[in-house]
């Protein structure tokens, strides 16, 4: 039998997960698709054959027709439906971040702890990209040695509505604070988080993160980039380095001239990413077992991080991570 799932939330992301599980994710069936706007919530359903559409989400949780939940909405609601879902007893998967607020995050972890089960995946889907799977499989290996430091690009042609420097830090570096905690294997300690003075608003933040482990990750989230959406990063280990490569299919020689192209968001750019998310959060809906994917801890991690690099932001020194002990659950 399909895996029923709600999904809530039917803008760009939203209408995105419910792409992606219409197109490349088997066994599962889009029961029923919620937005605040009905329109939104219909003109998804109808271009993925989801069944049914509504405005409640708490109805979408509770319904005996939905299985699993899908969180898209916007990043206010992220914790509440969280919880929401775990009352149920239904498995999440919840966008990123889990809440922009650490005291929410922990009241997730509380909740499914309490529950006793680990019904929440955080749809950090970088940890399921190619390139960035085959560093890390790299650095498992032993290839390039120990990592030393990770260079980090992640530009946005333009700034979504409000989208300032703390956005910046809350919405769009969570990707490479969770992303440089898995590859690297090591917590978050310190981040220092500086912006050029030539700048406006919406000029590039800078963020230099030190691990436990005593490893550099230097990020530069720029919302503004107006070229296109381009996510680079490079890892440097004792023994070489190894480079992201964005999805290429083709090389393009026009005019005297080869020819990049770049995508306006992310979607194109993580499209098997989120293909690959998303069947691994099925798998482990099916079979109980947690997969790589990010837990409620992870993105909890991501958040304090996020919390620190504010106040870093704001102080202009150096600021530490505050981090709970970690419940075994998590293990
Ligand atoms: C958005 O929510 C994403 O997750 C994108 O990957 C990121 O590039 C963008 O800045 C976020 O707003």
């Amino acid at each position: 039998m399909s895996l029923r799932i709600g999904l809530i939330g039917a803008g760009i992301m939203g209408a995105d997960h419910a792409r992606v599980f219409a197109e490349e994710v088997p066994g599962t069936a889009l029961q029923v698709i919620c937005d605040a706007d009905r329109k939104r919530a219909r003109a998804a359903a109808d271009s993925t054959g989801a069944l049914d559409v509504t405005d409640d989400p708490l109805a979408v949780v509770n319904s005996s027709k939905v299985d699993a939940v899908v969180i898209a909405a916007p990043d206010p609601f992220h914790a509440p439906l969280a919880l929401a879902c775990i009352a149920a007893g239904k498995p999440v998967l919840c966008e990123k971040p889990l809440s922009q607020d650490v005291a929410k995050c922990l009241a997730v972890l509380a909740a499914e702890e309490k529950c006793g089960r680990r019904l929440v995946q955080v749809g950090f889907m970088r940890r399921f990209d190619p390139s960035y799977m085959e560093i890390r499989s790299l650095l498992v290996r032993g290839d390039l040695g120990k990592a030393l430091v990770f260079h980090c690009f992640h530009r946005n042609v333009s700034p979504a509505y409000d989208f300032r420097a703390e956005m910046a830090i809350c919405n769009s570096a969570p990707h490479e604070f969770d992303v440089a905690r898995w590859m690297l294997d090591s917590e978050i300690r310190t981040v220092s988080v500086c912006r050029p003075r030539a700048g406006g608003d919406t000029a590039p933040v800078l963020m230099m993160l030190e691990t436990e482990a005593g490893q550099l990750v230097n990020v530069e989230v720029n919302i503004s980039a107006s070229y296109g959406y381009d996510v680079r990063g490079e890892l440097v280990g004792e023994k070489g380095t190894a480079v992201l490569r964005a999805p290429v299919h083709a090389d393009i020689n026009l005019g005297l001239k080869q020819i990049n192209t770049y995508p306006a968001d992310w979607r194109p750019r993580f499209v098997e990413a989120y293909a690959r998310q998303n069947r691994a959060w099925v798998k482990s809906v099916n079979t109980g077992n947690p997969n790589h994917g990010a837990s409620a801890w992870d993105g909890y991690c991501s958040t304090a991080v996020a919390a620190a690099g504010v106040e870093a932001l704001h102080s202009g020194k150096p600021a530490k991570v505050e981090l709970t002990a970690k419940p075994p659950f998590y293990a």
